[in-house]
């Protein structure tokens, strides 16, 4: 990744898109399109089609054609396995090209996106093309007369709904498994952030992916997505977002026809940090980049800083100065640590959630303002509250952006009842050097992951979902697969 590459590519202009259906780029039937605002400098990069409900249906109708052929859903397993290994490799080949296409639409900084999309997403791919000729069926231990044999099949057709922050690496945590599975996929990026996942429909066809397996359809969500979850012929949909829309696709689920719904629905991550840490100035600056990389937009930024009395002050200051080395600037270039809100509409947000802290009476430590608007683009400060109330705002609601609230505790017992007191449970981190207490913690808080001495790390071997209203049904690792195929019970009589 070197910055002249990055700068040649980012002048590429980019013609306007279309849907990807059966194979190939097609119009949506009213002709009807959505203006695509780089977030680096507000200008328009180009325009998107807008799926209407007969987009949606022709897109389904592709899916289910090329299930019900078979030449995917019931290719050999070596043969599946052969076309997904390619098309990682074509995401890798394509790697630079993608992470700048996708930071030109969604503002990341260049660094992290490169890494965390196309990268990631290739290896993505890759771990679950491997699993295909590895993951075995079942002989269940039946009485010696009768054979039950469990056989694991693909759903149909699925829908994946993904957000705007990190599109290909959680479309390709959709993605993957439902075609490793043998599912067909209609995949529907945010609105704000559809042009990697479009050229991913583009190398998935590249790689040898028959046509109607994989669909992509670019629109808005309450006419895209609405069609798409009340579909009749959608036999399961994969949604990372909001709350909201969350509860929306379990309704039209309920008044369709019942399709499985999995949600990743974001959280207000605790990051607790003990006076026994290994190392605070370690733990002030991995918490910085905790909560501020891609300006907050991570659905796992530790959000909540909770930190003990005795080392609060000390341990906010090195926070301050960490958070002060970092760099908010063009996502384009590799010096920035923080790039652009992806919307002007998220930027009001977040400095909604800034004005009503104030109000609520939360102390600003650092940031809380927009900065670089000579430059048309939406750009924020990080931002830190201190003396936040449990009852507060920003301790409770998710930002979305780069604000963070610190708390104080007392002893471990607060930790973890500050900690846990969110209706959300995705993430979470515990700093200390007591051994005993890491695993009392790891215990004791309701999240899907617990960090200890870190924040953030994983790779594709684990699970990554949500306790309570962060959702249900995980992403990554052989877990997925349960998202994506169904059992199936052989009961064979041998008398
Ligand atoms: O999310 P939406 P938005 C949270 C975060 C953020 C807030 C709003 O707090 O500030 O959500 O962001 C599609 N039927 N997260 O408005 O609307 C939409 O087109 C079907 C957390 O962007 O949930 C997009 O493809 N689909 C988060 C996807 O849902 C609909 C990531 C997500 O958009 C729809 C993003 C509908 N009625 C936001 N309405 C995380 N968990 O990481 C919208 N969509």
């Amino acid at each position: 990744m070197d910055q002249a590459t990055i700068d040649a590519l980012r002048q590429k202009p980019v013609a306007a898109q279309k849907l990807f259906i059966g194979g190939a780029f097609a119009d949506s039937q009213d002709g009807e399109t959505l203006p695509v605002i780089s977030p680096i400098d507000g200008t328009t990069l180009t325009s998107i089609a807008d799926a209407g409900a007969a987009d949606v249906d022709r897109a389904v109708a592709a899916a289910r054609a090329a299930f019900e052929k078979g030449s995917w859903s019931r290719a050999a397993p070596a043969a599946r396995k052969k076309v997904l290994l390619k098309l990682a490799d074509l995401i890798e080949k394509h790697a630079l090209e993608l992470a700048v296409l996708g930071v030109r639409d969604n503002g990341t900084e260049i660094g992290m996106a490169y890494k965390a999309e196309p990268l990631s997403a290739a290896g993505t791919f890759r771990y679950y093309a491997e699993a295909i000729d590895k993951v075995y069926g079942e002989i269940a231990p039946t009485a010696i007369e009768v054979l039950g044999l469990i056989h694991r099949e693909p759903l149909g057709v699925v829908a994946a709904i993904v957000p705007w922050n990190f599109p290909m690496m959680i479309g390709a945590w959709k993605v993957a498994p439902a075609l490793a599975a043998g599912n067909s996929v209609v995949l529907k990026p945010a609105e704000v952030a559809s042009l990697t996942l479009l050229r991913l429909g583009e190398l998935a066809a590249e790689a040898g992916l028959p046509e109607g397996v994989l669909n992509v359809l670019t629109g808005r969500g309450n006419v895209t997505g609405e069609a798409l979850g009340l579909h009749m012929d959608v036999d399961a949909i994969a949604f990372t977002g909001s709350g909201g829309v969350g509860r929306r696709l379990l309704d039209y689920s309920a008044r369709s026809n019942l399709k499985r719904v999995h949600l990743e629905l974001g959280g207000k991550s605790p990051n607790v940090v003990f006076a026994d840490a290994p190392d605070l100035d370690l733990a002030a600056k991995v918490s910085a980049y905790g909560i501020f990389r891609n300006a907050g937009q991570v659905c796992v930024a530790g959000s909540r800083l909770l930190v003990q009395s005795s080392i609060h002050d000390a341990f906010v200051e090195k926070l301050v100065a960490a958070t002060t080395r970092m760099k908010v600037g063009d996502p384009l270039d590799i010096k920035s640590d923080i790039g652009a809100v992806s919307s002007m509409e998220q930027l009001k947000k977040d400095l909604g959630h800034v004005a009503t802290a104030l109000d609520e009476g939360a102390q600003l430590v650092s940031g809380g303002r927009r900065i670089r608007e000579e430059t048309g683009g939406y750009y924020m400060e990080p931002t830190i509250f201190g003396d936040v109330a449990p009852g507060m705002t920003v301790a409770r609601e998710e930002v979305f952006g780069p604000v963070l609230a610190v708390q104080r505790f007392e002893d471990e017992a607060e930790a973890v009842r500050l900690a846990n007191g969110t209706v959300y449970g995705l993430a979470s981190a515990v700093w200390t050097s007591n051994l005993s207490r890491a695993h009392r913690m790891v215990r004791a808080i309701r999240a899907g992951v617990v960090h200890v001495n870190t924040y953030g790390g994983a790779d594709m071997t684990v699970p990554l979902g949500g306790f309570g209203q962060s959702g249900f049904g995980r992403d990554k690792s052989l877990h997925a697969f349960d998202k994506y195929s169904d059992l199936k019970t052989a009961w064979i009589s041998l008398s």
